[in-house]
């Protein structure tokens, strides 16, 4: 029987419904289970709202005090499902304690306290992993094993976008997302640092970026209530209006550290666009396109296809594909979000039965914050920026 390990999980929010959800369902995917994770404590910003997470989550307690709950004697591990300010002072006292650590995206608001992250968790030894779940995508996992082979040859450009329309209503609420006291920074840390991290996966270090950064929406009404409304849903367009001071989009040519090319753009405001997460690599023996609208299928084109074959073709990820072994029995069920959760929950558990590294851990993680610094940087300098 696989060991049962305590969660004490911060955040009771969007992600907390995603990890908790991970935590019930990853045993049922993935039997036997490296360990069995038990949802012990649950903690939110007051006690209603954790008291709220915990019968909604099915944890077994509640609690407004992180502090005291990293701490316990009978935690393992602990779970970081806050917005971006809080972070890195959850993270290091939990590693102070020796707890092992997974912490949502991005790592932190800033290179600096990325850093004391790293040292912390390095410091204490214990496993830590920063959970940017998009690569384990099975098409995305599918895309990476094809590099790997060789499959499509050097590679010599990656294009990635994230697009999503939520905020480009000027009259959505201001979110924690819009404020850097809260997010660190906009679209770059929010989105296009998952970008950085399928670049850094599939192809390699990103060494220098030229970005061009906008803010089309200054100011949006001021939203009640902790928790993310995310967008026009909840607009109250009449509410009085706080100032956005982050970046709604960014734009950047790539160089890659192995001489690869590349762009990112990143933006949370265009009609039309909901979770357009694009890939296209091109290499000197093929080329891979993923888009995670249709997260269920890869499409590949190799040069050595006979003359009479060639072109893109579709390749639908099922049992034979990554995880297809946890995830379901014959293709066409299709995953959605949730899998990629419980993919990454089965990974970070099975690195601390196993005492290895999961990745992407705080070091990966160090380095995508990096990238994000260098393209705000950039977009302020309209230069070229190092890594
Ligand atoms: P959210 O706003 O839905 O939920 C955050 C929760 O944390 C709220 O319940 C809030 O009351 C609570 N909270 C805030 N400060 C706290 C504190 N000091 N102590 C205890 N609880 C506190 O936010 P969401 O969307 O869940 O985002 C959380 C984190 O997850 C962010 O870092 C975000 O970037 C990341 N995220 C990652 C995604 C992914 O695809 N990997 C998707 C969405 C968010
Ligand atoms: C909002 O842009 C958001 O929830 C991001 O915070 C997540 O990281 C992304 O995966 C989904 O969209």
């Amino acid at each position: 029987m696989s060991k049962t390990m305590n969660v004490a999980m911060i955040g009771g929010g969007f992600m907390g419904k995603a990890h908790a959800m991970a935590y019930a369902a990853m045993p049922m995917f993935f039997w036997p289970a490296p360990a069995l994770p038990i949802r012990k404590v649950v903690v939110d910003m007051t006690d209603e709202l954790a008291e709220d997470a915990r019968a909604r989550f099915g944890f077994d307690e509640a609690s407004s005090d992180w502090r005291a709950a990293v701490c316990r004697d009978d935690i393992d591990v602990v779970d970081i499902c806050t917005p971006n300010n809080v972070h890195a002072e959850i993270a290091i006292a939990a590693a102070n304690a020796g707890k092992h650590v997974i912490c949502e995206k991005p790592l932190a608001r800033t290179v600096d306290e990325a850093r004391a992250m790293a040292e912390a968790v390095k410091s204490s030894g214990v496993v830590n992993m920063v959970a940017f779940n998009y690569r384990r995508t099975p098409a995305v996992a599918l895309a990476k094993k094809f590099i790997d082979e060789g499959r499509i040859g050097q590679i010599l450009n990656f294009r990635g976008t994230y697009l999503q329309d939520w905020s480009a209503d000027p009259d959505g609420p201001l979110s924690w997302r819009f404020q850097k006291s809260v997010a660190g920074s906009g679209a770059v840390g929010d989105i296009g640092t998952h970008v950085v991290d399928l670049a850094h996966h599939l192809v390699g270090p990103i060494a220098e970026v030229n970005a061009i950064t906008k803010t089309y929406v200054p100011t949006r009404p001021i939203q009640s209530g902790g928790v993310d409304k995310l967008g026009a849903s909840d607009k109250n367009a009449d509410a009085p209006r706080g100032k956005v001071d982050v970046e709604d989009e960014v734009t950047s040519l790539l160089n890659f550290d192995n001489g690869a090319v590349g762009s990112l753009e990143a933006t949370r405001n265009a009609w039309g666009r909901n979770n357009f997460i694009t890939l296209e690599i091109h290499g000197t023996k093929g080329s891979i396109h993923f888009n995670y609208e249709r997260r269920d299928e890869l499409q590949v084109m190799f040069a050595d296809d006979p003359g009479d074959a060639r072109g893109f073709r579709t390749i639908y990820t099922g049992p034979a594909h990554p995880f297809g072994d946890g995830l379901w029995p014959i293709p066409g069920i299709g995953i959605g979000y949730s899998e990629t959760k419980i993919v990454e929950c089965r990974d970070f558990f099975q690195a601390i039965v196993d005492g290895t590294e999961p990745t992407p851990n705080f070091d990966e993680a160090l380095l995508i914050e990096r990238v994000g610094d260098a393209l705000i940087r950039s977009g302020q300098t309209g230069a070229w920026e190092k890594v």
